[in-house]
């Protein structure tokens, strides 16, 4: 079996080198060049644990080749970005431009397997008009399915072969074929459904958990006016055996979670209330944070604050800044006119005007350390060091990532969000 996969990012690039490393061979392509030539010299353009090793091994073995053409092969995935637009509809344009794109390459018993996250009917509604311009007739002598990617970046390979996978096909001869092809590799259970269901299974997923971070944000702003420590509170709820809250932050970003639950609201804004709002609530969180700086500035009668902002990434230990709520933070610290420096380990090329690429220099004369993402770097992050550079002690963590007790024996003033105990 030779396949062909169509988009080599987060998701088409450790599945290619997943299929080739398990005996089969691939072809990936992606329209961006100088992607396809870094992976071509055993490079990597995106950060991923497991990632370079695996890329090694499968450009090493010949199983794996790359281009920005498509090839003939008996087995399509297409694995691009779905992100939405401005005015929070869904943008299929690389989702349509891919299945064109494989149109001339198509045969009589191929397979189109599409992975992206997409709004439910898309394979039957977008897809199939398209893939029928090859000629072939659908269901038999081409065979369609959707099988959601569903992994974590930064534990893609492992979710990759433990977690349990979704299949749906437009016939039970599609779901089959592609249930088989995955066992290459996949240990976990593979579910079988239809193509719809398979669309709606992957978007609630990601809109359930948005639901439920929407969920944590709001108590942790109940929780200040409360006295309440919130991550204590959610922390011993969450005891119960029938409860799971999940935890607050400057918000939710990534190409996922901020922008699937839109699919839902697009499709049907009379009743994906709760869902709508759970967005808005997380689109809240950065200006939030931002006037929390200021007010905290304000406490402190401090002039003209310097802000040290901590992580650019949407989340902790990764490169990807796509939907970054720091981003967000950064734009309305900007707007308050207050005076920053950002700084994030796992980015290493200036993407802010107002970035750093040293943490010496960002924490140097700051009089608010604001972190905002988790990253192991910021856990570690010595109070001492921390003292001796910067001009006020004061900090706001986001995400309760370091130890108070550390911190306030070195004099800082450090606060948590949704902790007004402090
Ligand atoms: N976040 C919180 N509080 C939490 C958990 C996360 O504020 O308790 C924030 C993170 O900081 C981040 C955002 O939410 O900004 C999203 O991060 P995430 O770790 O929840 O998810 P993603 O976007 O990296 O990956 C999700 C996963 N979906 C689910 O867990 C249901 C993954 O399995 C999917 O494959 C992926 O979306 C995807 O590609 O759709």
């Amino acid at each position: 079996n030779k396949i062909c996969v169509i988009g080599l990012g987060y998701i088409g690039l450790p599945t290619s080198v997943m299929f080739a490393n398990n005996g089969l061979h691939v072809h990936g392509v992606d329209v961006n060049a100088a992607a396809v030539e870094k992976i071509q010299h055993k490079q990597l353009h995106i950060e991923e644990n497991g990632l370079q090793e695996r890329l090694n091994a499968a450009i090493d073995s010949g199983n794996l080749t790359v281009s920005t053409t498509p090839e003939k092969a008996d087995i399509f995935i297409i694995a691009v970005p779905s992100p939405i637009n401005s005015d929070k509809t869904a943008d299929m344009k690389y989702v349509e431009a891919a299945t064109k794109s494989i149109v001339p390459y198509l045969e009589k018993g191929n397979l189109v397997i599409l992975e992206s996250t997409v709004p439910p009917r898309t394979v039957e509604d977008i897809m199939i008009p398209i893939l029928k311009e090859s000629g072939l007739e659908i269901g038999t002598e081409l065979l369609v399915s959707h099988s959601p990617e569903r992994v974590i970046p930064g534990r893609v390979f492992e979710e990759l072969v433990n977690n349990s996978r979704i299949v749906g096909g437009i016939n039970e001869e599609s779901s089959e074929k592609t249930r088989d092809l995955y066992r290459a590799f996949v240990k976990g259970e593979i579910f079988i459904t239809d193509a719809t269901t398979a669309e709606m299974v992957k978007v609630i997923e990601n809109t359930f958990r948005d639901v439920n971070i929407a969920f944590a944000n709001e108590l942790a702003r109940v929780s200040e006016n409360m006295g309440v420590n919130v991550w204590e509170a959610i922390k011993l709820a969450n005891h119960h055996p029938r409860v799971n809250i999940h935890l607050p932050g400057p918000g939710v970003g990534g190409h996922c979670i901020a922008v699937d639950p839109w699919f839902l609201v697009e499709q049907d804004p009379e009743n994906a209330k709760i869902i709508h709002l759970a967005r808005q609530t997380n689109d809240s969180m950065p200006l939030y944070v931002a006037n929390k700086v200021k007010a905290i500035a304000e406490q402190h009668q401090i002039k003209n604050p310097k802000v040290a902002v901590l992580g650019l990434s949407f989340k902790a230990n990764i490169d990807d800044m796509r939907e970054s709520p720091s981003v967000e933070v950064v734009h309305h610290l900007n707007e308050l006119n207050l005076e920053l420096t950002a700084y994030d380990p796992h980015i290493h090329e200036k993407k802010l005007p107002q970035q750093s690429l040293e943490l010496e220099e960002t924490l140097k004369n700051a009089d608010i350390v604001l972190i905002l993402t988790e990253h192991d770097e910021f856990k570690i992050l010595d109070p001492k060091q921390t003292a001796n550079l910067v001009r006020s002690k004061i900090v706001l963590d986001t995400k309760n990532c370091l130890p108070r007790e550390a911190w306030v024996k070195e004099g800082f003033d450090l606060r948590v969000l949704g902790d007004s105990k402090n």
